[in-house]
């Protein structure tokens, strides 16, 4: 078994810090914005509601969810494969310091107020051209780490000829794959319309393009948070609750149609927009929906480990086995109830990429409701879990009694505020209350009188993000006790961190040839977007001046 290096651990350490103290920036924001949509808080003159709600999108969405992946990724990867060489420790630092300072690029224009673009920074809203560049040093910082990744890989194989590698490190390697292709979108429309653009090389912006290339980056950048996520949910949780991997061809073959499906699908969030003729929304609609498949193959593979285990562990009847599960397990509990929420999360994604659905709730609260039980819930709460084991062993510490029982009341907060929170989210979404909007107090009293329901409030939604930020703020308590504070852990034990062996034997070899898979994915993307994307670049309305609107 292979026992963690220094340097290796030192390295998913940092990414892991700086990933929380995104998260308490950002889950802050948060808090401020519950109370001013619900007007029980103004801004002082300084402070502005789009440049705190760019600040949570980005700190949240962006910074916390990339930083914790590649902490993951590189513990996994070295505990996996073994201890990074010299080459590869260097090429993930660079990667690391290059990502890091893309961000604080990013942050400080944010903070000056001179990038309120919200994180999707539509065109033609205009911020500083430091903020895209620092987008792009974000991104290319993840490359130089996502490669060394694949650098150790590739070293790996070379010494285990014929041989399929070990299930994590597979699924890394494709989630890296994913990531990359996706940002293609990003890079494009950052480096060749929005820098030019803001520097003031280049005169007008195509909005359409631009917003075309940032879904395109923008969708898959879901299944980037996901897949870490599935990882965790395949490969770590049958080891912690003492079962197997259910299918090791089954978990493979769902990677790689998560790398299929997730990319040629931009238009589902484009739905309104003009521009886009209906048939290439149409494709990319039953193409969203292709996603399904793999989704229920993850699925069916969680219940049929957990119900394995039970009736292991003498579970009897139909449903015995469920009370068999180490429920006290608080790395457990946490990433099942993550796990449950990703039942309504996936349901309302239905309905959001449903074409004449959409047309209801586009733009609204529901929308964030949407992404708080799916990003939100079901992947942070997912990491929650993983922090409580990936710490300790890498930290050397003990995960105490005492703190698995305040771990408990974190992810209970969390369940709770996010319960109340995203279902009044989506209540005042459906009666039109719009989202990205300080405080709707404009609206006809009648429709304002739509407002004042249990579930249907504003009130309700700030009540479930306050019990929200204080469950932030526990999770950041444990994160340093588990860090600097709690007891040693006894030497021997401490760097073998949980990950379930699988068994490859009957796995078929295809699966791991990349190249395959690569070049379908670039098919179906040729496919969906060729079309489009050249009608709207030769159809292009006169380029859009720059906006700043704050
Ligand atoms: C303390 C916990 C949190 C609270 C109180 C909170 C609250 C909110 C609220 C009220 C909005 C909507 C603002 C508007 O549309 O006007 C929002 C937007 C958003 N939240 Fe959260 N949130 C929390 C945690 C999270 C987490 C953990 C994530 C992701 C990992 C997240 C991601 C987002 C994103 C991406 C947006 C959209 C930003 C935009 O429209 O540009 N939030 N949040
Ligand atoms: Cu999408």
């Amino acid at each position: 078994m292979n026992v963690m290096q220094k340097g290796d651990r030192l390295l998913a350490l940092s990414n892991l810090g700086f990933a929380y103290a995104a998260f308490l920036i950002g889950t802050l924001c948060g808090l401020l914005q519950v109370f001013i949509r619900n007007d029980a808080l103004t801004l002082p003159s300084w402070l502005d509601y789009y440049q705190v709600l760019t600040a949570h999108g980005l700190l949240l969405a962006i910074v916390f969810t990339t930083f914790f992946i590649f902490a993951f990724f590189q513990a996994g990867m070295s505990r996996t494969l073994g201890a990074f060489g010299p080459k590869v420790l260097l090429w993930n630092w660079i990667g690391f310091w290059v990502t890091s300072i893309g961000t604080l690029l990013v942050v400080v224009m944010v903070i000056s107020g001179q990038a309120s673009v919200l994180y999707t920074f539509y065109a033609p809203l205009q911020a500083h051209g430091l903020f895209y560049v620092g987008l792009a040093l974000f991104v290319i910082g993840t490359w130089i780490q996502g490669f060394a990744l694949v650098g150790h890989y590739i070293v790996w194989r070379k010494q285990n000829k014929g041989e399929l590698s070990p299930l994590f490190a597979f699924m890394t390697v494709a989630t890296v794959i994913l990531w990359v292709i996706a940002c293609l979108g990003v890079v494009a429309t950052v480096l060749f319309q929005f820098i030019p653009w803001a520097f003031g090389w280049a005169q007008g912006i195509n909005v359409e393009l631009s917003r075309s290339l940032f879904w395109y980056f923008g969708h898959p950048l879901v299944y980037f948070w996901l897949l870490p996520a599935y990882m965790a949910w395949y490969v770590i949780v049958p080891k912690i609750i003492g079962g197997r991997v259910f299918s090791d061809s089954l978990a493979r073959l769902s990677f790689v149609l998560f790398i299929l499906f997730s990319i040629p699908v931009g238009f589902h969030h484009q739905l309104t927009e003009p521009g886009i003729a209906s048939f290439w929304k149409f494709l990319q609609t039953v193409l969203t929906f292709m996603v399904i498949i793999p989704s229920l193959m993850t699925a069916f593979s969680m219940f049929a480990t957990f119900e394995l285990r039970g009736r292991e562990l003498g579970g009897k009847g139909l449903f015995g086995w469920v009370t068999k599960l180490p429920w006290r397990d608080v790395r457990f509990t946490s990433i099942f109830i993550a796990m449950a929420f990703f039942i309504p999360g996936g349901a309302g994604g239905i309905i959001n990429a449903s074409f004449q659905m959409n047309e209801v709730i586009h733009n609204t609260l529901w929308v964030v409701g949407h992404f708080h039980i799916t990003v939100g819930t079901p992947v942070a709460m997912t990491f929650f879990g993983l922090t409580f084991w990936l710490i300790p062993h890498l930290t050397g510490r003990r995960f105490t009694k005492s703190l698995q029982k305040l771990a408990f009341l974190q992810i209970g907060t969390w369940s709770i505020g996010m319960l109340l929170m995203s279902t009044a989210q989506h209540m005042l979404g459906l009666l039109g209350a719009p989202r990205r909007t300080a405080y709707t107090g404009y609206a006809h009293e009648d429709a304002q009188a739509w407002f004042e329901g249990v579930l249907s409030n504003h009130v309700t939604m700030a009540v479930g993000g306050s019990i929200l930020f204080l469950s932030a703020v526990l999770l950041i308590f444990i994160v340093v006790q588990l860090w600097w504070l709690a007891p040693k852990a006894d030497e021997s034990t401490f760097m073998h961190f949980p990950i379930a062996d699988s068994d490859s034997s009957s796995t078929p070899k295809f699966l791991e040839n990349w190249k395959i898979w690569i070049g379908v994915a670039f098919i179906l993307i040729a496919l969906a977007y060729t079309i489009p994307l050249s009608e709207i670049i030769q159809h292009a309305p006169p380029g859009s001046d720059r906006f700043q609107t704050w």
